[in-house]
This record gives structure tokens, sequence and C-alpha cells, in this order.
């Protein structure tokens, strides 16, 4: 039957079931790890998780996969990924090397506009079959679900071209996408030195994308020379006012204020800040607001990590993502994320997990149904060719994934 699957034999189950905080655990280590267990998935929904024996009744209408002892743990959330745009910029990266920096280049026309300019030429189909191959790429790393922006039309045709590319995928590919409307992006060549007239534009776009039903969030680039804090309010409270829920690219470069106004403004979750204040840490964890991190991106670009640790200490819940978009992270590589957050944020293999899991949902209002493996969520599974979490952080930059499985169904295997 459609979506039926027994997994039995798992040496070690994160779940990544939120469980009571004890003295032992960081304020990110609270979830649940089983040992010699199982999971029922049926109709797609998991049914039941355990440990020890459990004789499966009617095993004929059930797909049975023996886990060999090794590691399994809940589909993994990439929660922020620009996944949908035309061309490439390898030219770049050696730019960076000359001594430009990605401002500079963004400055002189190049960077996000580049793409934009190719973004705008390339057809619908074009950009699907382009996404498609990286959102293969991404099943690989064992990603379930990808967060999904606009951002590389900055007119409304474009933007809406893009997110209809979004709905496209959602429906073509095991992938679940989850699509944000993020026309502020940049300010286009056409209104340079105009950002506050091309907020208004955005504004004016706001209520077409949500009569189409094109998006569920609407993120800012909050950022010194991009978007002013003033800006990012007042757009990001006019999408407040239209129903979408929020998200802000805030402290990545310099810090201007953008995770204060996160926790101001109720957004689900801040992005990137690597350059956040103590304040700012402050203001996230009183609002609830995830941090997004992509630290990827700190390694591309040679820049400085997200202080994790501090975020941690004051019980700020962490997710983890790529940034997957063609200048400061042209990778999709969501294990990666994972090694060089367990080497340079300094992050446990619960953390990480964590981070990946349950908080990757809440980072995208999903936490209900996805993120971890429980009574009536979503049959989202990865089993790993490793026999301990730890070897997943460890043996680096190669995938580990043996088996994802979505909604109940095998939809990638490696053997
Ligand atoms: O295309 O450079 N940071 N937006 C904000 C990006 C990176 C994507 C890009
Ligand atoms: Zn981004």
């Amino acid at each position: 039957m459609k979506g039926n699957i027994f997994i039995h034999n798992i040496g070690t189950l994160i779940t990544s079931r939120e469980i009571p905080k004890n003295e032992t655990m960081s304020s990110m280590e609270n979830i649940e790890v089983l040992k010699e267990a199982y999971i029922l998935i049926e109709n797609g929904i998991i049914k039941k998780v355990g440990v020890g024996d459990f004789t499966l009744e009617n095993s004929e209408d059930f797909i049975v996969i023996d886990a060999g002892g090794k590691v399994v743990s809940p589909g993994l959330i990439d929660a922020h990924t620009h996944l949908v745009f035309g061309g490439s910029r390898e030219n770049e990266m050696f730019l960076k090397m000359k001594g430009y920096t990605y401002m500079d280049i963004l400055n002189s026309g190049g960077g996000i506009l580049s793409t934009v300019k190719a973004t705008r030429k390339a057809t619908f189909e074009e950009l699907v079959e382009k996404s498609k191959k990286v959102l293969d790429n991404m099943l690989s790393f064992g990603v379930t679900t990808v967060e999904a922006k606009s951002g590389y039309g900055l007119n409304l045709e474009t933007e809406i071209k893009q997110l209809e590319v979004n709905k496209k995928l959602d429906e073509i590919h095991p992938i679940d996408i989850v699509s944000t409307f993020m026309g502020a992006h940049a300010v286009p060549m056409e209104l340079k030195g105009k950002e506050e007239l091309f907020i208004d534009e955005i504004i004016e776009m706001l209520p077409e994308i949500k009569k189409q039903n094109l998006a569920e969030f609407c993120d800012i680039f909050c950022e010194e020379g991009v978007f002013s804090v003033e800006s990012s309010r007042k757009l990001l409270n006019k999408a407040k006012e239209y129903g979408f829920k929020l998200k802000i690219h805030a402290d990545e470069i310099v810090s201007i204020g953008g995770a204060e106004l996160a926790g101001e403004i109720g957004a689900t979750s801040a992005e990137h800040l690597m350059a956040i204040s103590t304040k700012g840490i402050d203001e996230l964890y009183e609002n609830k607001v995830v941090a997004n991190l992509l630290p990827a991106t700190s390694f591309y670009l040679k820049k400085e990590y997200a202080p994790a640790r501090e975020m941690i200490k004051k019980g700020v819940d962490i997710a983890l993502s790529t940034d997957y978009n063609p200048g400061s992270c042209p990778s999709e590589n969501l294990q990666l994320v994972m090694q060089i957050a367990a080497l340079y944020l300094k992050m446990s293999p619960l953390e990480v997990f964590k981070a990946v899991t349950i908080n990757g949902a809440k980072a995208l209002d999903r936490e209900r149904e996805i993120g971890s493996i429980e009574y009536g969520k979503k049959g989202d599974i990865v089993i790993y060719d490793a026999f301990n979490p730890e070897y997943i952080l460890y043996h680096f930059g190669i995938s580990h994934t043996q088996c994802v499985i979505k909604n109940g169904e095998i939809v990638y295997r490696t053997r």
C-alpha cells in the first residue's frame, strides 16, 4: 500500500521530539534519541515510534526496511534558499580574490543585479529544469522540505514567474517547497538610488502576490547599502497586514539593528546574524524569533561566523540552512553546513541535528507537521550510512545519505 513503511533495527534514532531540559543539556540539546528503535508509517503519516521488538501485523501491506543498526533522523529542512534563478556567477569568485567585496560587486551592477538580468531573460521552463536539478541534489543530502525565495525579478512579472516556478516544483518534485516573496532583495538598476520609491513599488505588489496565493512569507535584505531598518520596518509591517509571515536578512555584514527589528515586528525567523549585537540576541530570545544561521556563507565569503554559542547560552532557538544562491553560497549541501556548524559554530551533534530538523520546521512555522519523528507527523525520514551522529559531522564534504523517505515513500536510495 502507498505510503506504508516499517523501518526497524535502527541503531540510533534521533527523533528530534523536544523533551524537558535538564542541567546537563544546553538549551539546544533537548531532543529525544532512541537506541534499537523502529518507526511505523501508514498512509504517509507516522503511526508508531518505539524501541525493542515489534511484531508487524499484515506485513504484506508494508515495505520493510532493515536500517542495519545505522543512524536515522527526520527529513532535513533547508529553511533558507534562493533556489530559483537564471545564470551563475563564477566570475565573482575570482573578482573577490582580487580584493573586491560582495558589496563592491553589487554596487557596480553585478552580484544580485546580474542574476536579475539572467532571471528576467530565462523562461519558466528553463527555470523549472535548472531548479529541479538542484532539488535532486538537495534530496541526495537528505533534505525533504525547502524554503525558496523570489528576489531575482525586482519587478512584478519576474517575481511572479519565480514564485510560479516554486509552485510547479512543489507539484512535480518529492521535496516540499515553502515560498517566500523577497522582492526587496536589491534596488533594481532602473531605480538606482531610489530605495524609498522601490519599497513603495514592492508594497504595491503585496496584494497581487497574496491574491494569487504565491507566497507564505515576506523577506527583505536589511543591510547597510541595501535596505535600511526604516524601509524594512515599513515593508514588513505592510506585509503583516496582508497576512504574510515575516523573515528578515539581518546583520549579515554590518550590525544596523536588523535583529532588533525582527523582534519588534514578530518575525518568524531572522537570517544570517553574523554581526548581531547582544541586544539583538536578547530581542530574538524575548520575541521567540528563530535565528536561522547560514555558516556555509561565512565559509564561502571568508567572513565572521554568527555567535551561535552566545545565542544558545541565552536560549535562542537556532536553525541551520544552506542559503543556496549564486553569489554568496553556490552549494546546496546541507550536510556540509552541518559539518561547518560543528567545526566553526562549535555546535554539538544534538544541537546541529535539532537545528536542521525541528528548529528548521519552526523557522517555517511547520513544526506541527514536520521536523520530528512522532505520532501524526509526515513520514519524512533519512537513513544514514553511519553508526553514530558524530561520524556524520566528522567525515566532511560527502553525503552520508543512504535512503530518503518522503510521505512514507522511498524517494532516494544509494544501496
Ligand atoms: O544572489 O547574492 N545575500 N542575497 C543576500 C544573496 C546573498 C543572494 C545573492
Ligand atoms: Zn539569503
